[in-house]
């Protein structure tokens, strides 16, 4: 794989992870007191402490510091991505959409807390990574107020029609159905439901950090790239997984009514495009320092070669 040098090499990735992940834990822990009514924050810090690999936070804090900025920068940002992401899972797995009893290895917010107060979870959680991202007192004394408004900007497009929402709302609209849906419909939904959210985070960390016009392109992309990588394996690992288990060649997930791109694509085929969406991910990568550039370019191979 390009970019392979002896800087991304030697990288200890997993300890990285581990010690922002750590960071950024601390953080949220900050950001989210138990205070009156307790009932609700309740709720809302079990799902938001209660696991998660943070991956989102983590390229935040990596773009940041890839362009030049300080770390510390994109704590509020890097708070704001992932208070999203759980307010996301929460109403994701409510009874009215996908109905999941566990999460992270936990009963479900709505199963630990009741449906009534894991609508109202998401909500203010939702409220709460937007007043945290905004809040100048979260950020250096004399912070630009300008980056910080285009970090707003930025977040709030990724969530609404243009994010998350619109990405949910196809996928439910199409399944279901008797027959698979395009290739475009099924990209349309990936870029939406996850890779808008991977975008944001790695550009609000680009941006706090002082990223220039350019570097923030090449950035999207890699997010773009990695997002829907994500789900290309995710839906691999749902063939190969299942044929193991069952002992079979076509696992479960070839025979479920849900389309993935083993589906449309055939096995062979949605490897050679998982490996054509790494190359262009750690494509974006080349021009910056390769020392500052290894912790995306390993979250990116990590992405392509885990195996659950
Ligand atoms: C955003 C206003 C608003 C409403 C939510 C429900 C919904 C609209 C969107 C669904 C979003 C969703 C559930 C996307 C799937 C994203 C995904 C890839 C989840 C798994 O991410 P990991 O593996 O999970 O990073 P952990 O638990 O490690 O954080």
């Amino acid at each position: 794989v390009a970019l392979g040098t002896e800087a991304a090499i030697d990288f200890d990735f997993e300890g990285y992870m581990l010690s922002k992940a750590a960071s950024v834990n601390k953080a949220l822990d900050l950001a989210l007191p138990l205070v009156h009514p307790e009932r609700i924050h309740e709720a809302m810090r079990y799902s938001l402490l209660l696991g998660g690999k943070r991956v989102r936070p983590i390229l935040c804090l990596a773009a940041c510091e890839l362009v030049g900025g300080e770390g510390i920068l994109a704590i509020p940002s890097a708070c704001a991505v992932e208070m999203i992401h759980t307010m996301s899972l929460i109403h994701d797995d409510l009874p009215c959409m996908d109905n999941d009893d566990l999460r992270r290895g936990h009963p479900t917010c709505h199963r630990a807390h009741g449906e009534h107060i894991a609508v109202l979870a998401g909500d203010a959680l939702l409220a709460l990574a937007f007043r945290h991202l905004a809040d100048l007192a979260n950020y250096p004394v004399g912070f630009s107020p300008e980056l910080v408004l285009r970090t707003v900007a930025e977040l709030s497009r990724c969530v609404g029609t243009e994010g998350l929402v619109a990405g949910q709302v196809v996928d439910l609209e199409s399944t279901g159905l008797d027959e698979a849906i395009s290739i475009e419909q099924l990209e349309f939904i990936h870029y939406h439901k996850t890779a808008a959210l991977l975008e944001a985070s790695v550009v609000l960390g680009a941006i706090v950090g002082g990223a220039t016009d350019s570097e923030i392109v090449r950035l999207r992309r890699y997010a773009q790239c990695i997002g829907l990588l994500f789900q290309v394996v995710d839906d691999i690992l749902d063939v190969t997984k299942s044929s193991q288990e069952l002992g079979k060649t076509a696992g479960k997930d070839l025979a479920s009514d849900k389309t993935t791109y083993p589906k449309l694509l055939g096995l062979a085929r949605s490897r050679e495009f998982a490996e054509e969406l790494l190359r262009d991910a750690n494509l974006q990568l080349e021009g910056f320092n390769s020392l500052t550039a290894a912790p995306l370019f390993h979250l990116s191979n990590y992405i392509a070669y885990r195996q659950k």
